[in-house]
């Protein structure tokens, strides 16, 4: 089966934060889902996502054929359904438990790194996060931004970061990224010469940790990993090559 072969009328609409903090998305999850609509061949167009628009009330979320869906794991498997492809075709079932494993600490552990660093490092909140703001009428922005911060920091504390210090939690990271390291080795890609779907999940978070727009001590244990660098410029120049990537080592 081809790319083509559900041909609906109107291309796929992917629903995004857009590009901002030196990223061709603010959201890693963004960047996983159009970097896998990129990897399958299928048509799409961007448009403004607004987390409470999505089906699960966050970003991003495609529309296709009438239909809104939400959650990129979800949007993976519904491109692959319905435009029969397969983004780890050549996979053995091993490699294919291993891309999921890896997708988990990323998304589940770097990811929330991403977000501590951005909402509870107080000078990266005042240039990041707190930005997204400015649209809302004076009269509620402090109030608004107040209370979304509470809800995040209650999050960023689920999730595990939260509750510790910021050396602990990039010792964390590093043992993470060191992992990473070791499985990418002088491979091009994570799963060997090709590149797969868990490259679009790697990219998404390893570029916004690397991001030099925010100062964290996660960047700097990611700046010691040579072959993440060299990857994640690389997937950023294959997939993004328009996007002007701000070498994360002269920012160092
Ligand atoms: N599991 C979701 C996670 C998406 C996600 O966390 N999106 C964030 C932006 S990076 C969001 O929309 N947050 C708003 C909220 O949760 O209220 C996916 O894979 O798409």
């Amino acid at each position: 089966m081809t790319a083509t072969q559900s041909n609906p009328s109107q291309p796929i609409t992917l629903y995004t934060g857009g590009a901002l903090f030196g990223l061709p998305d603010a959201s890693p999850f963004c960047i996983k889902a159009e970097v896998q609509l990129k990897m399958a061949g299928v048509p799409y167009v961007k448009a403004q996502g607004m987390p409470d628009q999505g089906p699960k009330g966050q970003i991003p979320y495609i529309e296709d054929d009438g239909t809104r869906l939400g959650d990129s794991t979800f949007i993976r498997s519904h491109i692959e359904k319905t435009y029969g492809v397969d983004l780890d075709a050549g996979l053995t079932p091993q490699q294919r438990a291993l891309s999921w494993t890896i997708e988990r600490l990323l998304e589940n552990q770097l990811y929330w790194t991403v977000v501590y660093s951005r909402w509870l490092i107080p000078e990266n909140f005042a240039k990041g996060p707190a930005q997204f703001f400015e649209r809302v009428p004076e009269a509620m922005r402090d109030t608004l931004r107040q209370q979304v911060l509470e809800r995040v920091t209650n999050n960023v504390r689920a999730a595990g970061p939260g509750r510790h210090s910021d050396a602990e939690i990039a010792d964390l990271c590093d043992r993470s990224l060191s992992a990473l390291s070791l499985l990418l080795g002088d491979q091009p890609y994570l799963m060997g010469n090709k590149a797969t779907a868990v490259d679009a999940t790697a990219l998404g978070v390893l570029a916004s940790l690397l991001t030099p727009h925010f100062d964290t001590e996660v960047r700097r244990r990611v700046l010691k990993y040579p072959n993440l660098l060299a990857y994640t410029a690389r997937l950023m120049a294959q997939f993004y090559p328009d996007f002007a990537w701000a070498p994360a080592v002269a920012a160092a």
